[in-house]
C-alpha cells in the first residue's frame, strides 16, 4: 500500500505534565486534585503518585534530543497551572513560567513545533477545595490563568490547546469518580461539563486578546466511537443517548452555540440546566482553528442498565456495554482502527470547515527490556500501522487531517493505573530514569523519514 501522507502533515508525539514532569514540590508548584488523589488510599494502583514520574522537569533536554532523533515535526505538552500560577490563581511563579520557556526554547533549537494545552486534568488543589469544575468560578480562574500563559509564553509558542479531553475531567472526575476529584454526583458532572465548556470559550477570548493573529487555537476532545449492537430502535437509541452526553455535550456547544435537545430531556431528572446563563453558549462558541481528536477504541452499545456510579448521567439506566472480540490492549481495549476512520468521516460530515488533529492515539502493552536492553514491541507497531492507515483512508475520503500525535513518548504516570500501563515509544526505566527507545519508535521515525508507512 502506498501510503503517503500529505506534505508538510505534522507528526508529533503527545505527553502530559503529570504524567511526565515530577518535580512536585519543586519551584513553588502547588498541589493539584491528582497529588491529593493518588495519595489518597486505593485511588491509584501500588499507591503510585506523579512526585518523581518520568523526571522530565530535569531531563528535558535529554527527552527533546530523543524527538530529534524521531524527527518528530511538533510535540505536545501540557503546562501544569499550579506550577504557573501557585494555588491556581493570584501572583505568578517566575521559575514556572522559566521552565516553559526554556523548554520552548530547546524545542524551537531542534526545530520541533512546541504545542501547548492549558489543562490536561491537574487542576490546582485549592480550587478545587473552592468548588472545583461545577462551579463557575474555576472557568474564570481559568481564563486567567490562560492569559499569564499566552503573555509569557506567546513569542515562542504558536499552538495552543485549551482543555484536553473535559470529558474525562467531568464524567470521571466528577461523575463515577475513578479520576481525581474522585466525586461521584451526576449533577456536579453535568455542571463541570458546561464549566470546562465554558472555560474553554473564556480562555479562547483570553489566547485571541493576548496572541499574535496567527496563533492557532484548538480543543482536544476524546470522542467516542458508537456502535450499535444490533440495528433495532432500542439499541440504535442507547447509541444516541451516550452520543449526547459523550460527545454532542461538547461538539453542539463549541461548534453551534447550543445544547443537545435530546441531552437537556435525557437529563431532566438530573438538572434543569438552569446554571447555563444567558451568553455562555455564544462565549462557548467562539471560533477555533482545528478540533483535536484523541482515539483508542471504539464501543459497542445496546439497550439494557450500566453499573453505577456510572460516568454517563441520563443514560446509564438505558445502556449496557457489549465486550468487542478480537485483539486488546494492556487496558483491555479493543485494537480496532476502524472506529477512527469512522469517527474522523463523522467530523468531516458534521464539521467540514473544521481541520482536524488526531491529538492522541497509541497503545498500552507489557513491554520489557531485554538482557540485551531491547525492547520489542511489536503489537504496538502493528496497533499504530493499522491506526495510521485508517488516518490515510480518511484523508483519501476527504478528511481536512493534519496532522498526527502519538500517545506517548514515554513510559508514563497513566493516572488511576500508576506506572503499571505503559503507553511509551521509548521505555522508561522508572527506578533510574533510564530512557531506551522501543522498537516503535524507529518505526515511527521511518515513517516520519517517508512521510508514510513503510512496506512491512
Ligand atoms: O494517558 C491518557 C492521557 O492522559 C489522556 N488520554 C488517554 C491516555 C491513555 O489512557
Amino acid at each position: 500500500m502506498n501510503a503517503h501522507f500529505p506534505a508538510g502533515f505534522r507528526w508529533g508525539s503527545a505527553t502530559a505534565a503529570y504524567q511526565i514532569e515530577g518535580a512536585a514540590a519543586e519551584d513553588g508548584r502547588t498541589p493539584s486534585i491528582w497529588d491529593s488523589f493518588s495519595r489518597a488510599p486505593g485511588k491509584v494502583r501500588n499507591g503510585d503518585t506523579g512526585d518523581v514520574a518520568t523526571d522530565h522537569y530535569h531531563r528535558f533536554r535529554e527527552d527533546i534530543a530523543l524527538m530529534k532523533e524521531l524527527g518528530l515535526t511538533d510535540y505536545r505538552f501540557s503546562l501544569s497551572w499550579s506550577r504557573i500560577l501557585p494555588g491556581g490563581r493570584g501572583p505568578v511563579s517566575q521559575k514556572g513560567l522559566d521552565f516553559y520557556r526554556a523548554l520552548a526554547d530547546e524545542l524551537l533549537d531542534a526545530g520541533i513545533r512546541p504545542v501547548a494545552t492549558l489543562y490536561h486534568w491537574d487542576l490546582p488543589q485549592e480550587l478545587e477545595d473552592a468548588g472545583g469544575w461545577p462551579e463557575r468560578a474555576t472557568a474564570e480562574s481559568f481564563a486567567a490563568y490562560a492569559a499569564v500563559a499566552a503573555d509569557a509564553l506567546g513569542d515562542r509558542i504558536a499552538t495552543w490547546t485549551t482543555l484536553n479531553e473535559p470529558w474525562c475531567a467531568a464524567f470521571l472526575g466528577y461523575g463515577s469518580g475513578v479520576h481525581a476529584p474522585g466525586r461521584a454526583d451526576d449533577l456536579a458532572a453535568l455542571r463541570a461539563a458546561h464549566h470546562l465548556n465554558l472555560a474553554h470559550g473564556l480562555a479562547v477570548r483570553a489566547l485571541r486578546a493576548a496572541l499574535p493573529a496567527a496563533a492557532e487555537l484548538s480543543l482536544t476532545l476524546n470522542l467516542h466511537a458508537f456502535r450499535a449492537h444490533t440495528d433495532t430502535p432500542e439499541d440504535r437509541d442507547a447509541v444516541r443517548r451516550l452520543d449526547a452526553v459523550g460527545n454532542r455535550i461538547f461538539l453542539d456547544p463549541v461548534f453551534h452555540g447550543r445544547l443537545p435537545a435530546d441531552l437537556v430531556a435525557d437529563t431532566a431528572g438530573i438538572t434543569d440546566w438552569s446554571f447555563v446563563r444567558d451568553g455562555d453558549l455564544d462565549t462557548v462558541c467562539a471560533p477555533i482553528d482545528a478540533l483535536g481528536v484523541n482515539y483508542y477504541a471504539p464501543s459497542v452499545v445496546a439497550a439494557g442498565t450500566s453499573e453505577t456510579p456510572s460516568p454517563w448521567p441520563g443514560a446509564a439506566e438505558h445502556v449496557r456495554f457489549v465486550p468487542l472480540p478480537g485483539p486488546r490492549t494492556a487496558m483491555d481495549w479493543p485494537v480496532d482502527p476502524d472506529g477512527l476512520y469512522e469517527l474522523l468521516v463523522r467530523l468531516r460530515d458534521e464539521l467540514p470547515h473544521v481541520p482536524l488533529l488526531i491529538t492522541e492515539n497509541g497503545a498500552a502493552y507489557d513491554d520489557y527490556a531485554d538482557p540485551e536492553g531491547d525492547v520489542h514491541d511489536p503489537e504496538r507497531v502493528g496497533y499504530l500501522r493499522a491506526h495510521l492507515a485508517a488516518a490515510h483512508r480518511a484523508l483519501a475520503d476527504g478528511v481536512d487531517l493534519r496532522g498526527y500525535f502519538l500517545w506517548s513518548l514515554l513510559d508514563n504516570f497513566e493516572w488511576a493505573y500508576g506506572y503499571g500501563k505503559r503507553f511509551g515509544i521509548v521505555h522508561v526505566d522508572f527506578p533510574t530514569g533510564r530512557r531506551t527507545p522501543k522498537d516503535s519508535a524507529r518505526w515511527y521515525r521511518g515513517v516520519i523519514a517517508r512521510n508514510g508507512l513503510p512496506p512491512r
